[in-house]
């Protein structure tokens, strides 16, 4: 029982944060599903532009006093890499980078200095518009929250699991793990809520927002432990 208790105290707390794309499959979407947001770019569903390019599908984030982990399963661009891209002529597309909280990020893709699958603290927050400039040529969501830069050093993480299957879709997951800042876990086991934010790419065709908080045990269960470690102390003391 003892073991029990342990493995679910160091067990890691998991959020899954969906975002489908809501319209029908190849470019130019078909015809959206009843209750599907209002499209930016009408028969597009949750995506500027072309989905098999941008859209991101699900970012699962996971939590431990030790460890932070993402998956994160997304279409970008048009090749087998993360490397930046180049569709239009003077653009250039980049993947974009995991923010956890606006207070640390993880760039999947170097960029300003920054180390791919380092954990950094963030110094300045990155608008589309602030990567691609203010163009008329082009459609994109200018207002979202892209990458960031750092003053400070990477604390090194892994990128371990970067798969990519043109067949598929999404056609690429990225699985990333790396130590959580005592600053962060000292707020998360506080109950405050972590904001998870991803753009898909440095134009925010796509973004996934959600928020990370601690479940706070129910009453019930505290009373559950407390009978059961009575229990304990009760057999103990009868030896
Ligand atoms: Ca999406």
């Amino acid at each position: 029982m003892l073991s029990l208790l342990l493995s679910a105290v160091a067990s890691a707390d998991i959020f899954t944060f969906n975002d489908p794309f809501p319209c029908g499959s190849g470019p130019g979407g078909g015809s959206c599903l009843p209750g599907a947001p209002p499209a930016n770019y009408p028969g597009r569903g949750d995506v500027v532009g072309d989905h098999k390019e941008f859209d991101i599908q699900k970012l699962v984030f996971s939590i431990t006093q030790q460890t932070l982990g993402a998956t994160i399963y997304f279409n970008y661009g048009p090749g087998s890499t993360l490397d930046d891209w180049f569709p239009i002529p003077g653009l250039s597309l980049a993947v974009g980078d995991l923010i956890i909280n606006n207070q640390y990020g993880v760039p999947l893709h170097g960029h300003h200095g920054l180390t791919a699958g380092s954990l950094y603290a963030v110094d300045t927050l990155l608008l589309s518009s602030d990567e691609l400039g203010l163009r008329s040529d082009i459609v994109y969501r200018p207002d979202q929250v892209v990458r960031f830069t750092s003053l400070g050093a990477g604390t090194p993480g892994t990128l371990f699991n970067i798969s990519y299957n043109a067949a598929a879709d999404p056609s690429f997951v990225v699985s990333w793990e790396g130590p959580t800042p005592a600053a962060l876990w000292n707020l998360y086991s506080s109950g405050a809520p972590l904001a998870i934010h991803f753009a898909s790419a440095t134009c925010g065709n796509d973004i996934v927002d959600g928020t990370a908080q601690r479940a706070v045990p129910e009453p019930s269960a505290f009373l559950l432990m407390g009978t059961l470690l009575a229990g304990l102390g009760l057999r103990f003391r009868k030896r």
